[in-house]
């Protein structure tokens, strides 16, 4: 496939150079194109992955419905620089489609925000920063309309749909190494019960579904590279009906590691409790509009249901043989459930610590809650 060819498909101004790979997503192919010509923004190009993103017409309108809200209340509130505050999709020539198929690939391209950067880990005080955007992201969405957008992965943040794919991994064993996972797999059943407690609340009308990004890995955020201003959220590919505790906790599952998401150290493995207290002051902040006391409550147990979920869904790939998240080399899938499985103890340990905080931080802003 000739990256120009597909490049010249979009309706950019100036003129590309050769796309040169940049992030580390785990899913889909992603490249900066810059422009010769100052003046001109610089681009981004990215192979959306068929396997994962099954519906891109969908995936592409949720994500110009949500670009296109968040541009709308930022605006109201006179937001300045907006355009590196929210992505902008281009159309592709003489067309209104932000996506374009080649060779059966498909293919978006965006502006790229300038002068911006991203981080692996960070700061308390980027915590307390990135907590606040987050919140303010939520609340940005809560007013969208019920049924405006579609699940762009079916079934994707559903944990007994998870467990259920778990399930079939084990008894298909199609990599043999399920021997080898026992103790791990029984470890992970035997918490199931409590894992989908959420689920069934929801189910039962009792939990209120949000509208969720569904992927707050801290390298998903862009700050300023001058002032470390937050800027905006990224990779909205997952953004979708969801609950709150999805985004705080994973959110926590990544930055709130003292180590990697994949570390093979387990004893880099812990939480940083620190993260986790400035995290949760800063979502405080900025979900007055919203946030229930339920809600709150139940945000600890977010933080353990995410990197539950993220075990069970690196095992499951690790059992099925690799097939679904980018590997560096053949253990990963392994490397990485064994650090989610750390973590999660971690998160376990500190269930009471994370608790006290919560609960601190409800009687702080009590009366938003007593509406
Ligand atoms: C994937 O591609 P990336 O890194 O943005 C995955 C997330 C996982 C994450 C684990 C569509 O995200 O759900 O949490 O890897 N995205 C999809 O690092 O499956
Ligand atoms: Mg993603």
């Amino acid at each position: 496939m000739n990256l120009k060819d597909v490049v010249s498909e979009f309706d950019i101004k100036g003129t590309p150079t050769e796309p040169k790979p940049i992030g580390n997503g785990l899913i889909n192919d992603t490249y900066i194109v810059r422009t010769s010509e100052p003046g001109n923004p610089d681009y981004v190009l990215q192979k959306i992955n068929g396997n994962v993103f099954r519906d891109v017409d969908l995936l592409q309108d949720n994500i110009m419905k949500v670009t296109s809200h968040i541009r709308m209340r930022l605006s109201k509130r006179g937001e300045k620089d907006i355009s590196r505050k929210c992505l902008r999709f281009i159309p592709l020539k003489g067309s209104e489609k932000t996506y374009c198929k080649n060779g059966g690939e498909y293919w978006r391209m965006s502006v790229y925000i300038s002068r911006s950067k991203s981080y692996e880990a960070v700061s308390p005080y980027l915590s307390y920063v990135t907590g606040r955007a987050f919140g303010d992201f939520h609340t940005m969405l809560s007013d969208m309309p019920k049924g405006s957008l579609g699940a762009t992965i079916p079934h994707f943040h559903d944990m007994e749909f998870r467990l259920s794919e778990l399930d079939a991994a084990v008894k298909g064993d199609k990599a043999g190494r399920v021997a080898k996972m026992r103790q791990q797999i029984d470890g992970i059943m035997g918490k199931s019960e409590r894992m989908c407690t959420v689920q069934r609340l929801v189910r039962a009308d009792e939990f209120p579904i949000r509208i969720t990004h569904c992927d707050t890995k801290v390298n998903n955020m862009l700050f300023d590279e001058d002032t470390n201003k937050f800027l905006c959220v990224i990779d909205l590919d997952t953004v979708m009906p969801g609950v709150v505790l999805s985004d705080f906790g994973d959110f926590i599952r990544t930055a709130g590691n003292t180590g990697a998401e994949d570390d093979r150290n387990l004893e880099n493995v812990s939480l940083n409790m620190e993260i986790f207290r400035c995290f949760a002051e800063g979502y405080f902040d900025s979900t007055r509009p919203f946030l229930t006391l339920q809600e709150a409550n139940f945000l600890p147990f977010g933080c353990e249901l995410m990197t539950y979920m993220q075990a069970v869904r690196f095992l499951t790939d690790y059992l099925s043989g690799d097939v679904y998240y980018k590997i560096k080399y053949p253990q990963h899938n392994f490397d990485r459930t064994m650090a989610q499985l750390k973590m999660l103890k971690s998160l376990e340990d500190h269930e009471k610590d994370m608790a006290s905080t919560i609960g601190y931080l409800v009687r702080k802003s009590k009366p938003s809650y007593l509406k």
